[in-house]
């Protein structure tokens, strides 16, 4: 692995929409763990799909890591696809329903534009279900394109019904897929 000298602090959402959705986010943040240090977790938090068109799907639990990474921003959305393999993601059409999806959100204030990886993640600013988790571990992290804070961006979104539902270590094993409202 090609170790950098300084640890970058990268952002990760998070976001389950089949199966056990609970379990998926905890395999998930445990094998996080191990990418980096000092990590942070938020809340969960459901929303209705968001953006899928006409496609019923079930509800979606998110929530947002971050983590201090010696690793590349390429070897890391390695290490998150693999997870999501783990968790039994099947990848066949955009924006289906998944087990686990990972996205890296931001990677410090680094711009990055591959054919695999666009950083910041190109929709982020406007879907709540990413920013109000994002905005409760990172507020301060300034979005390299817009220069904004975090917790700006969350802020100026209209209600987008993206509801926090609690901690993950006091989830209940599983939360039945029932709309609360
Ligand atoms: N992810 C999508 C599309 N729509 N909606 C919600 N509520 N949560 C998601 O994680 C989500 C979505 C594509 O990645
Ligand atoms: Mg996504
Ligand atoms: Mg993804």
């Amino acid at each position: 692995m090609a170790y950098k000298s300084e640890p970058i602090v990268a952002c990760i959402g998070l976001g389950s929409n089949l199966g056990d959705r609970v379990a998926h986010l905890r395999s998930a943040v445990n094998a996080i763990q191990h990418l980096g240090a000092s990590m942070s977790v938020s809340s969960v938090y459901e929303s209705e799909p968001f953006g899928v068109g006409d496609d019923e799907q079930p509800i979606y639990l998110n929530m947002a890591v971050s983590i201090q990474t010696k690793l590349a921003p390429e070897q890391l959305l390695a290490e998150l696809l693999d997870i999501e393999r783990a968790n039994g993601r099947v990848r066949l059409r955009r924006n289906e329903a998944r087990t686990l999806d990972l996205d890296i959100l931001m990677f410090g204030e680094h711009l990055i534009e591959t054919s695999a990886l666009t950083v910041p993640h190109p929709r982020m600013h406007e879907r709540a279900f990413v920013m109000l988790p994002l905005a409760e571990i990172a507020p301060h992290m300034v979005h390299p394109v817009l220069q904004r804070t975090v917790s700006e961006i969350a802020a100026s979104l209209p209600d987008q019904g993206v509801r926090r539902i609690g901690s993950l270590d006091a989830a209940p094993a599983q939360i039945p897929f029932t709309n609360p409202v």
